[in-house]
């Protein structure tokens, strides 16, 4: 399916070259990201559309999109692929509560997602690639781990669903930290059965779950069914993106387990992890919880865009905390990004300002550094206060925080 329209970065000078450098999960170290030369290539999970998008969901994809802005400007070309789960228990245990079709409902909340993404200036992948439309390759992906013993069914008589051996993979834990009882209790709070009977192994995950009565299903192999949720983004990053692609993004509450499970199945299906690096952006909460769906208390990017907020003080409010890092949205968090928002678009707007060469050297290093918005935000405070009488400084900065923060001044 399609994704949205964004307008093309502007090209910097002095861009082409240099290395982009993030924090890595799995070696818990700043990597460098992309290859030196020619296509990074980027997978973000994407949403399960409902309730979308709330503001930790656009501060995950603005984050990333920072990596994306900070490749191309460092010369590379990006392929980005994106998948929606656009069929899974959450999406259909909320269209069974209020009475919607389930694929009402996903439609509804895709387009707005995409309304959001645009509005807030984050670069599009090359689709948005959907489960629904993607069953043969998870069901080929799902065929290539039974090539290698590494699924089977339960021995249920009734709903014999299919289910993926993480003994067949070393690469579970790594990078984790966590216990095998800390992975079962988090497995089990997201998604996860480790009590099912007939698995072989606690935290084996479910790749394909057979029909149950009122609920959608699909013909295959493995019976009339749908696809378990990890195995979708190993499916689809895989055929979108080859072998071992540069990075595998999402927020940190995917660090276990959905990115280990798809690196599992990747390593036995292809031979090597899904990705090189694996980047995790912490948690967006608002009263003192994580922003979440199942909680509900969230703030809609949607809700403050009608509410006539500037998409790009929205931007600037989710750039003013480092992606790692967990926060708290707040009124006040909004009200100083506004009021920068206005500083500089007041100090762009002057015929003269402050020579901007090294403002730029400023946002592009801190960027390159493992994403470091709050640092870059910094350098263009200190430009937009110094004031100056140079004429090229207001034009430099209006394109520098275009190209590389993905704010429109
Ligand atoms: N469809 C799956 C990924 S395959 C999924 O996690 N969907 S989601 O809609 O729940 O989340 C979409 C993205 O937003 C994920 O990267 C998730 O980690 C991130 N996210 C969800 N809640 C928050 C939050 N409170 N703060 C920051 N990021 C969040
Ligand atoms: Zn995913």
């Amino acid at each position: 399916m399609r994704a949205w329209n964004s307008p093309e970065p502007p090209v910097l000078p002095g861009s082409g070259g240099g290395r982009v450098l993030v924090h890595d999960s799995l070696t818990g170290a700043l990597q460098p990201a992309g290859p030196e030369t020619g296509e990074a290539r980027l997978y973000a999970c994407g949403i399960t559309p409902y309730d979308a998008t709330h503001l930790g969901h656009a501060a995950t994809y603005v984050a990333i999109d920072l990596l994306n802005r900070a490749w191309r400007d460092a010369g590379l070309g990006v392929r980005f692929a994106q998948n929606v789960t656009d069929v899974d228990d959450p999406l259909l245990e909320r269209a069974a509560a209020t009475g919607v079709d389930w694929t009402a409902l996903a439609e509804d909340q895709i387009e707005l997602y995409r309304g959001d993404m645009a509005a807030l200036r984050v670069l599009p992948p090359m689709a948005l690639t959907g489960v629904v439309e993607s069953l043969g390759i998870v069901t080929d992906l799902i065929g290539r781990l039974r090539d290698e013993q590494a699924v089977y069914p339960v021995p249920d008589p009734e709903y014999p669903d299919w289910y993926f051996s993480v003994t067949k993979a070393s690469n579970l834990m790594q990078g984790t930290g966590i216990s095998m009882l800390e992975a079962e209790e988090i497995f089990a709070e997201r998604g996860g059965d480790p009590d099912r009977p007939g698995k072989r192994h606690r935290l084996d995950c479910l790749v394909w779950r057979q029909e149950r009565p009122g609920e959608p299903a699909w013909d295959s192999w493995l019976g009339r069914g749908r696809p378990g949720w990890h195995v979708e983004c190993t499916a689809i990053s895989l055929d979108l993106l080859g072998e071992e692609f540069d990075v595998q993004a999402g927020g940190r509450d995917l660090a276990f387990p959905h990115h280990p499970m798809c690196a599992a199945e990747a390593l036995v299906a292809t031979g090597r992890p899904m990705a090189k690096v694996f980047l995790h952006t912490g948690m967006v909460g608002l009263d003192g919880a994580k922003m979440s769906k199942s909680r509900g208390n969230l703030v809609f990017v949607s809700r403050l865009l009608a509410e006539g907020v500037d998409p790009m003080a929205v931007r600037l409010a989710l750039l003013a905390h480092h992606y790692r890092s967990d926060w708290e949205y707040s009124t006040a968090v909004l009200e100083q990004a506004q009021a920068r928002l206005e500083r500089w678009r007041t100090a762009v707007a002057a015929p003269t300002g402050a020579d901007a060469t090294a403002t730029l050297d400023a946002v592009r290093s801190a960027l390159r550094h493992d994403l470091d918005a709050p640092a870059a935000l910094a350098a263009v405070d200190s430009w937009a206060e110094a004031g100056g009488d140079d004429p090229s400084g207001p034009a430099l900065v209006r394109d520098l925080v275009d190209a590389l923060l993905g704010v429109a001044l």
